[in-house]
């Protein structure tokens, strides 16, 4: 069983790990699979009219899952490679050791914001975007210049403390746990760290930039973290909702996973702190 661990203690080896198993999903073409399922459910979603990935309650079990797939790619490049999370609450600058030339590199320049250091700049020739919102292939940060500062621990406190899942209208107007933790009311919290980091970040192509991955990582966390305070809550809703993923609809592209599935992460990964 795989351990979810905080970014900061990953010790020279298993950051180098990680990367590693990053940099060869991207050569042999898997990676950019990921950035086209994640931009084609990001606002309406499907043609349907329903709401998965985004402004709605399956926003985590749809990620959960997404991140899922994602760990276990990887794993099947390294089966010792596991996701790593980014506590935005206690790394909170471009000094972090998250955004090191032995890590996911640094800040983008400031003339187009291109990333010039570590394995993903462009001029490695290990990190070509192929699936981007323009036409710039090379990855973007413009860390802390759409927003000054990151969520703080007390920011994700309130929201942990809000003991609703989520409730109607079930989009980006609802009140509850959810859709505070998503960003589009109260402090935000997940949105606000997107538009921190910049560039590609910014985009429904989020995830070629791989600080996606250990973003939605500490998401996840968060959404244990919630889970294991208010045992008497859980997913809403539980019944049939028009244009909304209840808790036994399976969830496109996968069509075979419901968010009752996805609700005990322990059955497919721990991390590595409690709550
Ligand atoms: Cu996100």
């Amino acid at each position: 069983m795989a351990v979810r661990k905080n970014q900061a203690t990953l010790t020279a080896q298993e950051k180098r790990g990680f990367v590693n198993a990053v940099l060869a999903l991207k050569a042999n073409g898997g990676y950019d699979a990921f950035v086209t399922t994640h931009n084609s459910f990001i606002t309406s979603d499907t043609d349907d009219g329903e709401r998965t990935g985004h402004r709605s309650p399956s926003f985590l079990p749809w990620h959960r899952r997404f991140l899922l797939q994602f760990e276990q790619a990887l794993q099947a490049i390294d089966p010792t490679v596991s996701l790593p999370y980014w506590d935005w609450t206690a790394d909170q600058t471009s000094s972090s050791s998250l955004w090191g030339d032995d890590f996911l590199g640094g800040d983008g320049q400031s003339s187009d914001s291109q990333v010039t250091t570590g394995a993903f700049a462009f001029s490695g020739g290990n990190w070509t975007l192929n699936v981007s919102s323009d036409n710039r292939n090379f990855l973007r940060r413009a860390l802390g210049a759409g927003v000054a500062s990151l969520p703080s621990k007390d920011d994700v406190n309130s929201v942990l403390a809000i003991s609703t899942y989520d409730a109607a209208p079930w989009n980006s107007a609802s009140e509850g746990f959810r859709n505070n933790l998503e960003g589009w009311r109260g402090v935000n919290l997940h949105n606000r760290v997107h538009v921190w980091v910049g560039g590609d970040m910014l985009t429904g192509m989020s995830p070629n930039d791989p600080v996606f991955w250990l973003h939605h990582c500490f998401i996840d966390k968060l959404w244990a973290a919630w889970q294991s305070r208010h045992t008497d809550q859980s997913y809403q809703p539980t019944v049939s909702t028009t244009n909304v993923v209840a808790l036994n609809d399976t969830m496109k592209p996968w069509n075979d996973t419901a968010p009752a599935a996805m609700l005990d992460h322990t059955r497919y990964y721990t991390y590595d702190t409690g709550f």
